[in-house]
């Protein structure tokens, strides 16, 4: 297969369903979760497409030739961010029983961080969209991590293309630092909730029902 014969409208099609798909089922389970009123393990829920050229760049930094291309973990990607390091391993355990998808291989930056710093719970998944040609077996990668992680990514990713991906040694080092500082503070956060968790009820609180803000999809 040549890069040239890829129709990638084509090609992204059945991604772009699993994409739009899953933020829709993750998005219900979220709002469950309120309606109950049980703890929402969920903050926030994201997805995108790999870009076309984003996907050679790809293919080329790990050596695979084009013919690969679906074996790519991360064309179709949902991100779903989450207040504590615990509820990273909630959401796991709610895909893992998940009857639409069959978990592939997980990558857990979490307990053996990137060399970056980058901190968070890759689960990659098989999943057959349904397109209008029939189902199409795809690879779906589903970011897990917490609003501290997500910070630190964030700017890290934003600087890494300002760079080209080649960071000067020094910010590299600073971003070390900045990722280990961000892990404490998801450590303390976690201390925070549990303690908090243990407290004894306030006799005279006040059920209160606090608006959920949410996209609306
Ligand atoms: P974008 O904009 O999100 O598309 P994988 O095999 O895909 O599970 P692996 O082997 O870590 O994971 O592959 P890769 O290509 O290094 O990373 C896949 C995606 O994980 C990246 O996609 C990022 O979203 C995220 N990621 C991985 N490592 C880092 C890192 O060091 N810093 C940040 N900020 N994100 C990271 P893209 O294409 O880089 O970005």
């Amino acid at each position: 297969m040549e890069t040239a014969d890829i129709n990638w409208i084509k090609f992204l099609q059945p991604y772009k369903l699993a994409v739009d798909n899953f933020v829709l089922k993750l998005g219900t389970i979220k709002r469950q979760y309120t309606t109950y009123g049980l703890k929402n393990p969920i903050e926030d829920i994201t997805g995108r497409v790999k870009t076309p050229n984003s996907i050679l760049e790809k293919l080329k930094r790990m050596k695979m030739d084009i013919s690969e291309i679906k074996e790519l973990n991360d064309i179709a990607g949902i991100r779903i961010t989450c207040k504590y390091i615990q509820e990273v391993y909630k959401i796991y355990d709610i895909l893992k029983s998940r009857k639409d998808i069959k978990i592939k291989e997980i990558k857990d930056y979490i307990k053996e961080p990137k060399q970056s710093g980058y901190r968070s719970l890759h689960v990659i998944a098989y999943y057959n969209a349904e397109t209008i040609n029939g189902q199409e077996k795809i690879i779906i990668e589903f970011q897990i991590r917490t609003l501290a992680m997500h910070l630190w990514a964030c700017i890290e990713h934003s600087l890494k293309y300002k760079y080209y991906r080649s960071i000067p040694e020094s910010l590299k080092v600073r971003l070390q630092n900045a990722s280990k500082i961000a892990n404490e503070l998801d450590i303390e956060m976690e201390k925070l909730k549990n303690e908090m968790d243990n407290l004894p009820d306030d006799e005279e609180r006040i059920e209160v029902d606090y608006n959920e803000w949410h996209n609306t999809i």
